[in-house]
This record gives C-alpha cells, structure tokens and sequence, in this order.
C-alpha cells in the first residue's frame, strides 16, 4: 500500500481537528516528500477550508486536501505543454547518472512512432561504456532509426549529426540522449552550452524541449538535482521515475510548486510500455488508493 493510501487511517483514527491533528498531518506530509514548503501551503489552505466549511470531522478533510493537492498539480495548461510534440522539435534529456534517461527516451520513441511520428535517436551519451549499444537496443525495440557516434567521442559531434540527419529527413521528433554526469557543474555546463549552440545554429526552426530525469524515489535528491540542472540550462518539463518502486511521490508537488517547473512524463517500470504523461487528477487519485 503507498504512502498516502495509508493516510486514510490516519485521518479516521481522531476524533476532532485540532492543533495535533494539523501538526501529525505536517509531518506525515513531509514524510510523503511533499517538501516543507509546499506542505505549509497545504496545511494553511486546509484549515481555511475547514473553517469556511465549518468541517469537524476529520476524515473529511481527506478530500479536501487530495483537491489541494490537484489544484497545486494542476498549474499548467496541458493544451501548451505538450507543444514540442507537434514537431519539428528536439528533445534533450539530461539528468544524473542511472535515473532513467535512455530508458525514457526508448519508451517515448515507441509512443511517438506509434502515432505515426517519424522519430529519431540521438546517442550523445559517449562517455559512459555501453551507453550507445544500450540506446541502440531500444532503437530496435522502437523500431525507429539512431545517429551514433563513438564511444568516448565528442557528444557534440554526435548533435550535430543528428541535428542535421532530422533537418534531412524530416524527422518530427528527435529524442536526443546525454551522459549523466554531474560532478563537474562547469564541464556540464559548458557541454550543454555546446549542445544548445549546435542546435540553435543549425536547426532554429525547431522546437527545443529540455526535460530533467529524476529518479522520484529519491526524495529530496530529486528536487535538488532538478534545481542543479536548472541553473545549467534552460528547462522545460520533468520525468519522474521508479515511482513503481516509491510508496510516495509527494516530490511531485514539492518540484512543481517550489521550483515551478512543470511534470510531464512519469515512469512506472522498465518495460516499453511503463511511461505515460503526468496527470494531475489520476497522479494524486493513484497516491491515495
Ligand atoms: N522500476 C523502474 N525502473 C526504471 C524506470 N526507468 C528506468 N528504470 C531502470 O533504471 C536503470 C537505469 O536506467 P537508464 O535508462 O539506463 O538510466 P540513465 O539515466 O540512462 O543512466 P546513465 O546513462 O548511466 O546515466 C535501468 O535498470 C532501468 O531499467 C522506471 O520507471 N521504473
Ligand atoms: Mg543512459
């Protein structure tokens, strides 16, 4: 049972709202990895409802705080979001080591193809061994096409191949992979500098999405590692992770409203299937049941 489907008891078992029944529900919502910051919001717009509502039961308050918490979710219009799809665009995935990002960028490969997008894989991850031999498994997978380079080569080199082979081809989507590192923020910044360049110069009529992978099982890691990236590069949307395999997810709210970037895809697996857009709605249903 995940994290905040055992709230349920938790707002069953008192009797009255009273001060510690706010303060254990603050620590509980904290413990979610809603973060400080946005459980405060939370708390404070709960006892407004309470009080205009005149609610004494606490149970009650289950609801109304699933409908904050949508409310928080929800602050982007899903109309503009998912832009970038209707292509031409280039997508750049970056994100720290093992989070998730070459899986991602196989699974939406498969999405896009399925819909009869022409897609195209970009393997500038040439830093770690085996990256480019993973990428092209779920090319195949996939079945769509990839621009490699070699391994240990300059991932520029790889972009601007790719750019130029999607420009050619009139690719829709090129899904562009990175290596993930972190430990160096100048040599990450300077590479996405380089990558951002190649693309502005040689293709500025399309799209540019950048999306950070985070692990969603890693807490405040995740929000930490977001803001890192943020301060790289210009970005535009998140893919939370593994949140098959963490019981909360409360990260979600805490990146969205404290770093105001928006969620846009959530993993649930390792399989080709395991990935669908981020709904406000079902994201906080699926938390509670
Ligand atoms: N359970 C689960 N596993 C996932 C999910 N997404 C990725 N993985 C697994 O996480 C591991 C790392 O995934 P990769 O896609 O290789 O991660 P990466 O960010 O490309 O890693 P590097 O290239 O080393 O930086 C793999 O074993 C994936 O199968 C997910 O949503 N759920
Ligand atoms: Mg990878």
């Amino acid at each position: 049972m995940g994290f905040f489907a055992k709230l349920t008891s938790f707002f069953t078992g008192y009797k009255e709202i009273d001060a510690e029944f706010y303060e254990e529900l603050e620590e509980q919502l904290v413990m979610g990895d809603v973060g400080i910051a946005s459980t405060e919001v939370l708390i404070e717009e709960l006892k407004k409802k309470v009080k205009e509502q005149r609610i004494s039961e606490p149970e009650k308050c289950r609801a109304l705080l699933m409908d904050s918490m949508k409310e928080a979710l929800r602050m982007y219009d899903p109309d503009t979001l998912y832009d970038f799809e209707k292509g031409p665009s280039i997508v750049l995935f970056v994100g720290i080591n093992g989070v998730g990002k070459t899986t991602t960028v196989g699974k939406l490969a498969k999405i896009y193809k399925d819909q009869g997008k022409n897609v195209l894989l970009s393997a500038a991850d040439t830093f770690r061994a085996a990256a480019i031999e993973q990428l092209a498994v779920w090319s195949e997978r996939a079945g769509v096409d990839i621009i490699k380079g070699r391994e240990g080569g300059d991932p520029g080199a790889v972009i601007f191949d790719s750019v130029k082979a999607a420009k050619a081809r009139n690719t829709d989507i090129l899904l562009c992979d990175t290596a993930g590192r972190l430990h160096n923020k100048a040599n990450l910044m300077n590479e996405l500098k380089k990558i951002n360049t190649i693309i502005k110069s040689e293709y500025p009529e399309a799209k540019k999405e950048t999306l950070v992978v985070v692990d969603g099982s890693t807490g405040q890691n995740a929000l930490n590692q977001t803001k890192e990236f943020m301060a790289c590069t210009d970005v535009t949307g998140l893919v939370l992770t593994k949140l098959d395999g963490s019981a909360k997810g409360g990260i979600a709210v805490a990146i969205q409203s404290e770093l105001k970037v928006p969620v846009k895809f959530v993993g649930t697996g390792e399989g080709i299937t395991d990935l669908s857009r981020f709904d406000a709605d079902s994201f906080v249903d699926t938390l509670f049941s």
